[in-house]
C-alpha cells in the first residue's frame, strides 16, 4: 500500500518538474521601473509584458530602465512568440 502511494507521488513530481521547465525558451524575465516586464528568449530576442500582464509591442532599439536602475536596449519585438509561451503557461499544458 505504501509503495503504491510512493509511486503515485513520484509520478506527480516528474509531471510538475516538466511543467516548471517548459518556459518556452524564456531565459530571463526582467522587471522594469514602470512595472512592466521584459522577457528574454534563448536567441537574445525580447518581448514585453505591461504592468497588467498584457503583451505589448515595443520598438526595437528602445532603451528600457530596469527596476534596479540599469539601461536595457530592446532587441527584437517577439509579441507572437510571447503569446504562444504565456498562453501555454496560463492553460497549463
Ligand atoms: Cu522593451
Amino acid at each position: 500500500m505504501m509503495k503504491k502511494i510512493a509511486i503515485a507521488l513520484t509520478g506527480c513530481l516528474v509531471a510538475a518538474s516538466a511543467f516548471a521547465w517548459d518556459d518556452g525558451g524564456i531565459v530571463q524575465s526582467i522587471a522594469l521601473r514602470d512595472g512592466s516586464t521584459v522577457h528574454v528568449f534563448d536567441n537574445g530576442k525580447m518581448a514585453m509584458e505591461n504592468q497588467y500582464g498584457l503583451i505589448t509591442s515595443m520598438k526595437e532599439g528602445q532603451v528600457m530602465k530596469t527596476k534596479d536602475g540599469k539601461d536595457l536596449v530592446m532587441n527584437g519585438n517577439e509579441t507572437a512568440r510571447l503569446y504562444i509561451v504565456l498562453g501555454r503557461q496560463y492553460r497549463g499544458n
